[in-house]
């Protein structure tokens, strides 16, 4: 598949020999588990409490599938899907991959600079959107993209009434299409090729697309659940976006699938909520970020909530402090296990059976037998002595070998023998697990949500009034991070925080969530001896400020 990179011939063949890959696509692990577990629970819509068993997923997955090939969806043709977190964005993931296409796992808050930058790219068909999400009208922005993005030609609604020539994904999904179908025969893909496009953090201007093929993928999924020890007991809580590797894929909703376990799926992203739907669900395991952690622990009225049934929180996304992790058991009764988890496809997780100084103290080890991992110094490639910092670099069977679609970039994301580079600094304790002491890369941890610098930067530097700018990370104590920028404005020219972030949403129509949070007006911005603007520097000022105006 052009754009795709594939792992080499030699390793191909180890991953296969050492059982990692099967050669199974992932409609197929999934319909087994379909039948296998049939009147299990799978999936719970948590707001309106409406349960969906195996059979009946399986069931209406086959019939949206039917009604995507009817509506001309082939093989490998990308879908870019942008539900929020009801049941739908599931069923529509899981129809799309069983009629063959792949889906881009797009976010809810995105808008027509990324869903049009995604369309472009990767050439889509089909877009998957809800008719509106917080007050954005979807509709609209799809109007917009149909005109820019030649290639898409199928555009699917859910919730309100379709506008002209797009299709109502309710009235589809309502639509007993089967019954009146005889050829219900599908293409199969390729294992070894994509099956999913997932996106990146981002660190440089231009998102990336990640290219996870059914083997690796399914290989993650699979291994993650032992590593979770899901079973068909476990009720996994998840409201953070499902198009998320963690909430898609570690374990994630295919982890439960594949385990015969159930998901309760919200997309209340607040801590009352949460709180309650594990008292009502008698829910297990919950996947949250640190920020969702801080949130429920410094909560008021925790203990009006019966949280007995939670065994374990899965948590990662950006680092859990070691202070924060003590509180867990003693205040909330249960275990946290750590992953420092990555689109591109690194797992690393601690062990429910490892000591308390791994457990809390570390983000943990490679999840399979088959990964690799070296901590180089950036500037020779070389390693590090044990226990010294670098930057961490990761291979494995479920670790991309480049992104879709920029050969140019991956020749320097990449080493020559295949490792990702991650852009994180860790240092390996004794124990053999990684702690993760800072980033090289240029981007914002929000909570978890990664937002390129110099995507932001490119978008501010186009307003009138900017002369130069320089987004960087300030602390923040419950997301741990948000976005400050400095800007330097030309000649005579004013700026506010409010008529900034009005231009990126209005003219530049980028997704809320990567807006600056403070602005800073100043006359130049540091550099380096090199010439290149001080982020440091910049970091360093802004959360000396910050201290200041908290004394
Ligand atoms: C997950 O994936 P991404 O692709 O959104 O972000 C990856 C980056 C890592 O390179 C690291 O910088 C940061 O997020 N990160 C952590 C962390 N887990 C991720 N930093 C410190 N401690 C951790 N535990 O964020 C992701 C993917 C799969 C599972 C979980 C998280």
């Amino acid at each position: 598949m052009e754009g795709f990179v594939p792992w080499p011939p030699e390793f191909a063949r180890r991953y296969r020999q050492e059982g990692y890959w099967l050669d199974k696509t992932i409609t197929e692990i999934l319909e087994e588990s379909f039948e296998r577990f049939a009147s299990n629970p799978l999936l719970i819509a948590a707001q309106s409490g409406r349960v969906y068993s195996y059979e009946e997923c399986g069931r209406l997955v086959t019939r949206l599938a039917l009604h995507l090939k009817s509506l001309g969806l082939e093989l490998y043709d990308r879908v870019i899907l942008q539900l929020p977190n009801q049941p739908e964005v599931l069923l529509t993931y899981l129809a799309i991959l069983k009629a063959g296409g792949i889906p881009i796992m797009a976010l809810p808050p995105h808008q027509e600079a990324e869903i049009g930058f995604f369309a472009k790219l990767a050439e889509a068909r089909a877009l998957v959107i809800p008719a509106v999400f917080r007050k954005a009208d979807k509709q609209q922005m799809a109007e917009n993209i149909l005109k820019e993005a030649p290639s898409l030609d199928i555009v699917l609604v859910g919730g309100g009434t379709p506008r002209q020539g797009f299709h109502s994904l309710d009235a589809l999904l309502a639509d007993p299409i089967e019954e009146r179908t005889v050829d219900r025969a599908f293409p199969r893909p390729d294992p070894d090729l994509p099956a999913v496009l997932q996106l990146s953090g981002g660190t440089t201007g231009i998102p990336k697309l990640i290219p996870r093929t059914h083997n690796d993928y399914i290989y993650n999924f699979l291994c993650n659940a032992q590593v979770c020890a899901l079973d068909q007991r476990t009720v996994l809580l998840l409201a953070i976006p499902q198009q998320h590797n963690f909430a898609l894929a570690c374990p994630g909703f295919m982890g439960i699938a594949s385990a015969g376990g159930c998901e309760v799926l919200s997309d209340a992203p607040s801590p009352d909520a949460a709180l309650g739907m594990i008292e009502t669900y008698q829910v297990t395991h919950w996947i949250a970020v640190p920020a969702m952690i801080i949130a429920v622990l410094n909560h008021p009225d925790r203990s009006r909530y019966n949280l007995k049934s939670l065994k374990i929180i899965l948590t990662g996304g950006s680092k859990l402090n070691p202070e924060v992790a003590l509180r867990v058991r003693p205040e909330l009764g249960c275990d946290v296990q750590q992953v420092l988890g990555m689109a591109e496809g690194p797992l690393y997780w601690t062990r429910l059976d490892d000591p308390d100084e791994v457990r809390f103290g570390t983000q943990g080890r490679p999840q399979s037998p088959g990964d690799d991992l070296k901590i180089v110094d950036p500037s020779t490639g070389e390693e590090v002595r044990p226990g010294e910092m670098g930057e961490l670099w990761c291979r494995g069977p479920h670790t991309i070998r480049g992104y879709y679609r920029v050969p140019e970039y991956n020749a320097k994301a990449f080493s020559p023998d295949g490792f990702y580079k991650s852009g994180d600094l860790v240092r390996l304790d004794p124990s053999g697990n990684v702690i993760v002491e800072g980033r090289l890369k240029d981007c914002i941890n929000r909570g978890g949500e990664k937002i390129s610098a110099e995507e932001i930067e490119n978008h501010i530097l186009a307003h009138p009034s900017v002369d130069i700018c320089a987004c960087v990370a300030m602390p923040d104590p419950v997301l741990g991070e948000r976005v400050c920028v400095f800007v330097v404005p030309k000649p005579g020219q004013e700026l506010t925080l409010a008529e900034l972030n009005r231009f990126l949403l209005e003219e530049r129509r980028i997704a809320k969530f990567k807006l600056p949070e403070r602005l800073e007006l100043v006359d130049a911005l540091p550099l380096t001896n090199v010439g290149k603007v001080n982020k440091v520097a910049l970091r360093n000022t802004i959360a000396e400020q910050i201290d200041k105006e908290g004394a």
